[in-house]
């Protein structure tokens, strides 16, 4: 008989519970339980290792990570962006005072048409802000062309691209800056919490100035900053994860395979593509419905009918929220547009069982 258990689009990866006990144990001797403790101060060291990275800064969150990267860098006016991604990346940009300027995506893997980019800079542009969609690696040679060309910061948002490398070279390390989310849907979670990685150690003090209210020292407060730190418990549970992430991602490598091999050479269903090039993480697993039997979203529906709950990861497009209503084309982003309204990401996650994957599949199927 099949198995009928509910099962969401993702679940995150956790330690033992006794890992996680042992890990948090001498907090309650310290009781020091934040503000850059040593919890902290072990993870931003294993990270460094992990991404390979020069430099990396913790944050609470992947979102305030944005935010305060887009304030040391004090931009202004236009950043060029993509609306297909979540919330986060456009509210960064607002809520920090810029307008973001739509690019469209490319139809082949999602990220900024690096093709589309020069036409929309004007002098009022500062900063590139493009996303890793899915983990897929923008082009970030062709970006970095534009962005020396006209002296343009590039932030690349990297909240899916933990851990992924393009012949070897770790997302961490293009552009001048990149953000990750460390959220429970994260490949790797610290709960809530997000980083940023950069080039220039010079930011390294403006960063953790920053996410602290701006304190320089006892009695000195120079930037106008907020407070975005990670805690002690998030850093103890990134500690933990870290110890597994390479078996998670496996685990999540032979679900990703499961799903290529049951979906493949279907008439109407899209898969992800493979770069030789690059080692993914497999953090999502986005299935184009384009002239499929089924539209969108009626696959979403008949899912959701048997307590399966894939997601419309990214519908609808950030410039048709209703919070910037008039004040965006969503016409100018064709592509997105298409894409966003036959987009379901499917369910991904280490433990998820490949019978499971099979009757995902094949409701999709027969259905
Ligand atoms: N940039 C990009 C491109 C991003 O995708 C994100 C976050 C950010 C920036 C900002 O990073 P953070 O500030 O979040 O670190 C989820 C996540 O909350 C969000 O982190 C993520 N992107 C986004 C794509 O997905 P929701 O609203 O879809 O989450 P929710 O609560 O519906 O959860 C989805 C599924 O995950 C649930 O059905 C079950 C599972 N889940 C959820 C939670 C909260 C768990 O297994 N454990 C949990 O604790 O946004």
């Amino acid at each position: 008989m099949l198995n009928k258990k509910r099962i969401l689009v993702t679940r995150s990866s956790m330690p033992e519970l006794e890992e996680y006990i042992e890990e948090i144990k001498d907090l309650w001797e310290s009781h020091w339980l934040t503000n850059m403790g040593t919890k902290h101060k072990q993870l931003q060291i294993g990270l460094l290792k992990y991404l390979d990275t020069p430099n990396i800064e913790l944050f609470t969150n992947g979102h305030l990570a944005l935010e305060c990267i887009i304030a040391a860098f004090a931009l202004t006016g236009e950043v060029i962006t993509t609306p297909f991604t979540f919330a986060s990346t456009t509210h960064a940009i607002v809520r920090n005072g810029l307008k973001p300027v739509f690019c469209d995506i490319n139809l082949e893997d999602f990220t900024i048409d690096a093709d589309k980019l020069e036409e929309l800079i004007t002098d009022k542009t500062t900063a590139i802000i493009p996303v890793h969609v899915y983990g897929n690696i923008c082009n970030v040679e062709k970006i970095e062309r534009i962005a020396n060309k006209y002296k343009l910061k590039v932030i690349y948002d990297a909240a899916h691209a933990f851990g992924v490398t393009v012949n070897g070279i770790s997302s961490a390390n293009f552009g001048d800056a990149s953000i990750f989310s460390f959220h429970a849907t994260k490949v790797f979670n610290t709960i809530e919490g997000g980083a940023v990685s950069y080039n220039n150690e010079n930011l390294s003090r403006i960063l953790y100035d920053i996410k602290n209210f701006g304190i320089t020292g006892p009695e000195t407060v120079e930037y106008v900053g907020g407070n975005a730190k990670m805690n002690e418990f998030q850093a103890a549970m990134g500690i933990c994860n870290l110890r597994h992430i390479d078996g998670e991602i496996e685990k999540r490598k032979v679900v990703f395979n499961r799903y290529m091999l049951q979906l493949n050479n279907i008439a109407g269903i899209r898969l992800p593509k493979e770069r030789k090039e690059v080692k993914r993480n497999y953090a999502y697993f986005p299935v184009i419905f384009d002239q499929y039997k089924l539209n969108r979203d009626q696959v979403f529906e008949k899912l959701k009918s048997e307590d399966i709950h894939v997601r419309k990861y990214f519908y609808p497009l950030t410039n048709t929220y209703d919070c910037y209503k008039d004040k965006f084309n969503v016409e100018e982003t064709p592509i997105a547009k298409y894409i966003s309204e036959r987009v379901l990401t499917l369910p991904i996650y280490a433990d998820l069982e490949l019978c499971e994957v099979d009757r995902i599949c094949s409701i999709i199927l027969n259905a």
